[in-house]
Parts: C-alpha cells; sequence; structure tokens
C-alpha cells in the first residue's frame, strides 16, 4: 500500500496529477456547484478545498475521491493503470474471507489532537457545505462512516449513512430499511436502550469504500480493509462509547441516538437524482464528543444524479464483483461477468451474463441476481444475457433484450421486494415496497443451437480489425504496405 492515511493518499494522488487544490470556495453554494460538476465528468480529479470563507486556514474539505479506475487502484493497493477485470479479481481475491484481519486497538491517535465535550461542542467548527439547493439542512455526513456495535457481540460495523446538522450539538442520522446500522440500531431500541454511535467524518478512501458497500452481514469493514491491507486495520476506542475508530480518523463525532429522540430530517438530494423526501422522524445524536486532528479533513460524497458521480463510478466495479461472488457462492455455475450500471446508480440496472449450462439455468441467475445483498435493497431491472454479450456496454446489453427476449415468454416480476423511503416511484403514503423486473436476455436454452447466428464479429477479430483498419478512424495515413 503506498498511503497509510487520508493525508498520505491526497500525497500521492497530488504526485499522480489526479488531485487539485482550491482556494477561496464558499460553503454556501461554491463547493456544491463545483462538486456536481466534478462528479458529473468522467476523469475529473479529486479536489481538495481550503481557505474557505468563515473558516480557519487547514480547515479543508475533499472530494471526488474514488472517482477514476486510477485513483480506485490507488486506493486498492494495485497498479494504477490495471483494467476493469484485473481489478475486479484482484478485489474479490483481496477480500477473501481467508484473508480477514481483526482490528488492531491503538492506545492514542492524532485524532485527539482536538477534544471537545459538553458545552465546548459546536460541529459548526468544520466548513460542511450546503450540497443541494433544496437540502433541509447542511450534512456534515455524506463521505461519513457510521460506527456502531451490535448489542452483546463484537461486530463493530460501519455504514455510510447521511448525517445532517440540526444545530451546534445536534445531528439528524437517516438510515435506510434493510442496512446494517438500521438493523443494528433497531436492535437497541427494541430493547428500549439508547444506540450508541460514532460517526466518522474524514477517513482514508479504503474504509470509506468499504462503509458504502455490501460486506457481509456480520463481518467487520474493519476486518474487510485488514483483509486488503494485508495488516490488522488499526483503531482507537472513543472515552464515552468505547467504540472502536479508524485510528487514522480526520474528525469523529460520538453520542447515542434514543428510541424517544427524533427529529424531522431532510429533504436531501439523493442518488436517485431526486431529493430523498423529508423524514418525519429520524433519530438525533447529541453529540457528547467531538475530535479531531489539526487541520482537519472532511470527506465530502454529495449524491448526484447518474450516471457519473464518484461512488457509482467505484462501485461499478466493485459492487460487480461482490455480486459476481455472491452468485457464485450461491452455487450458481457459468457466471461469466456482471455490470452493475452506473445509470442505474449501480442498483436499478444490472446485468449478468453466463454460459448457460441446463434449462432453467437463467431464471436462477435472474432471481438470484435479483435477491443477493448487493442487489437486495431497491433494486429494479435484472437482465441475463449469454456470455457472447459484453455487459459493460449498455448499446450489447440492450441488442440482447431487444432482439433475445420475447416478452411472454422472457419476463418475470418479483412483488413486494424491499426498497426505500428514497425510491420516488412508489407512492408516498406507503414506502415499502417496490418490485423488480427480471429479463431473461438469454436465447432460449432448449433451442439456442437452431437461434439465429449474430453477425458478430467475435472479439478477437473485431480487435485484428481494429489493430489493422484503425488508422481509418485517426486521420493518420494508411500504414507502408497497406491497401488504401
Ligand atoms: C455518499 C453515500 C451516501 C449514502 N447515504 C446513505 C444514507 O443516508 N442512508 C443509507 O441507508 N444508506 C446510504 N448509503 C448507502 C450505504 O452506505 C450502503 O448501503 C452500505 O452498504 C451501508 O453499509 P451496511 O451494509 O454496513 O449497512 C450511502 C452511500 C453513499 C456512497
Ligand atoms: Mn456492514
Amino acid at each position: 500500500m503506498e498511503y497509510t492515511d487520508l493525508r498520505t493518499w491526497i500525497d500521492q494522488a497530488k504526485s499522480m496529477g489526479e488531485l487539485r487544490v482550491v482556494d477561496g470556495a464558499s460553503w454556501q453554494e461554491d463547493i456544491g456547484h463545483a462538486s456536481e460538476m466534478l462528479v458529473h465528468t468522467l476523469g475529473a480529479p479529486a479536489v481538495l478545498f481550503d481557505n474557505i470563507p468563515g473558516y480557519p486556514a487547514g480547515h479543508r474539505l475533499l472530494v471526488n475521491i474514488n472517482a477514476t479506475r486510477t485513483r480506485l487502484a490507488l486506493t486498492l493497493g494495485l497498479p494504477t493503470d490495471i483494467d476493469r477485470r484485473t481489478l475486479m479479481d484482484e478485489f474479490l481475491r483481496l477480500t477473501e474471507s481467508d484473508r480477514s484481519q481483526e482490528m488492531k486497538v491503538l492506545d492514542t491517535a492524532p485524532l485527539f489532537e482536538n477534544v471537545r465535550t459538553g458545552d465546548d461542542v459546536n460541529v459548526f467548527e468544520f466548513p460542511t457545505p450546503k450540497w443541494h439547493p433544496g437540502d433541509g439542512g447542511r450534512y456534515i455526513g455524506t463521505g461519513c462512516g457510521i460506527v456502531q456495535r451490535a448489542p452483546g457481540s463484537d461486530w463493530v460495523n460501519m455504514g455510510t449513512y447521511r448525517v445532517m446538522i440540526h444545530d451546534d450539538k445536534n445531528v439528524g442520522v437517516y438510515i435506510s430499511p434493510g442496512k446494517h446500522g438500521k438493523v443494528i440500531r433497531d436492535e437497541y431500541f427494541s430493547r428500549g436502550e439508547p444506540c450508541p454511535i460514532a460517526i466518522v467524518c474524514g477517513m482514508d478512501p479504503l474504509i470509506f469504500a468499504a462503509a458504502t458497500l455490501e460486506v457481509p452481514y456480520g463481518v467487520s469493514e474493519y476486518q474487510w480493509c485488514g483483509a486488503i491491507r494485508g495488516e490488522p486495520f488499526e483503531v482507537v476506542n472513543l472515552p464515552i462509547t468505547g467504540l472502536p475508530v479508524p485510528a487514522s480518523s480526520e474528525i469523529v463525532l460520538e453520542g447515542f441516538i434514543y428510541p424517544d429522540k427524533m427529529a424531522p430530517e431532510g429533504p436531501f438530494g439523493e442518488w436517485t437524482g431526486y431529493y430523498g423526501a423529508l423524514q418525519p422522524a429520524e433519530p438525533v445524536m447529541t453529540v457528547e464528543g467531538l475530535y479531531f486532528r489539526y487541520n482537519p479533513i472532511m470527506l465530502g460524497v454529495p449524491p448526484n444524479k447518474p450516471p457519473a458521480y464518484d461512488p457509482y463510478l467505484y462501485r461499478e466495479y466493485l459492487r460487480s464483483a461482490i455480486m459476481m461472488r455472491e452468485l457464485r457462492g450461491a452455487g450458481i455455475p457459468g457466471i461469466t461477468d456482471v455490470q452493475c450500471f452506473a445509470e442505474g446508480g449501480t442498483r436499478l440496472f444490472n446485468a449478468i451474463s453466463i454460459e448457460q449450462k441446463y434449462a432453467g439455468h437463467a431464471r436462477q441467475t435472474l432471481h438470484a441476481a435479483a435477491s443477493v445483498a448487493s442487489a437486495g435493497y431497491f433494486g429494479r431491472i435484472v437482465v441475463v444475457v449469454d456470455d457472447d454479450i459484453d455487459v459493460t456496454d449498455m448499446n450489447d446489453v440492450l441488442w440482447a433484450i431487444f432482439t433475445r427476449m420475447d416478452p411472454e415468454r422472457s419476463v418475470d416480476i418479483i412483488k413486494r421486494a424491499l426498497s426505500s423511503p428514497l425510491d420516488p416511484a412508489i407512492p408516498p403514503n406507503d414506502k415499502r415496497y417496490n418490485s423488480r423486473l427480471l429479463i431473461d436476455a438469454t436465447r432460449p436454452f432448449e433451442w439456442k443451437d437452431k437461434f439465429a447466428t449474430p453477425i458478430g464479429p467475435d472479439p478477437k477479430t473485431k480487435a485484428e480489425t481494429r489493430q489493422r483498419w484503425g488508422y481509418l478512424l485517426t486521420g493518420v495515413e494508411a500504414p507502408a504496405g497497406e491497401v488504401h
């Protein structure tokens, strides 16, 4: 690994020409606007905002961290010129459960350079932007990780859930149904107990990515990062709750949420491209302990409309890889590739290619792919295609749908599946369930050998043609000896 924390990651990204620094942008509008442009432009750099008016120099905010394959590879400790599939396969290898590492608890950390408790707590010490004009407040938690320990267990979960500032000492935490953080929270609440939580607002891009992915239920995101790093993930315990947070954290808020302490939360510009509804009652955390390094760096990951948006870009690789592992783990053979398209926010439109081995194989794949953990929450359309289709090419997937499916034979609908208050397509008065469209766009197994022959070209011929005739597309003269 080339970096040890967010600061050394920034140094690396800067030396690779992948990071720019901006002075003087306002938290009120400029940072939200600039971030929208960056996340909606493929290849855009990470940007570190400093000297934000109204804040001390050095109180910084970093956006667009993992939005290119180069930076994602840096984050995962892989060669930065790596191709898509190698990156996915390496990521799966690194996160195999037999590489899992217990976390390592350190005695102290730079995080405690500044400690605020009680009356001294003021979460406005950091330049939290107003990310979208219609947001119900300033969201300090976008590139954040919420740390909780399952009651009566060693399992420490870290998930990214949005956090809105109510006032200088109170923040609201919104967690969608089915998420680990909600399951844990509700276990405390059902016993009538408060749920201790820690909100980490600046951390290295690896633990952040882990907090936004389907690390299996019961597995700590810390163990998973240890597996990728090949050494125990270093944490430090907080004084009030005892919760372990990353030792390299930049800013941490500590406190409790209570079953009977709720306040309206939202609206917030969400990953669907719409404002998520104002939630009438979400838990409020009174910040009892606030800790931060000198010159703290907050991570900002404001949700935005698909397709190009930092978490879609890296999750197009990583969520797709996780689904591939889940399908194989479910015992389904012949899984060739998976693409959770950024166009669907890596949830709403997912394609799986298979080498068909038996009648019913395609349907089995579809139903599993709509239900595994990486796709269980708020899915919409799942497509299975044959392995001659390039699932990374939306046009190829659409061509398979248009030419190999016959709606009467090829479509299933799953009803009453897990959805979310953020789902714009279900009624405002009941945001629990949606349905899933499953499209079998494979050649029907029983007559696939008689199916019309695709024109091609096959991948080898395609590559050779582009090698030989590619000059025609470039304005370059024909190579010597070539027909022209
Ligand atoms: C920038 C960003 C913001 C997110 N905000 C929320 C949120 O407010 N609530 C939520 O339930 N999930 C949110 N998610 C998705 C979760 O982080 C994701 O589902 C993750 O798997 C949750 O961790 P868990 O599997 O440990 O529950 C967000 C993801 C990203 C990348
Ligand atoms: Mn988890």
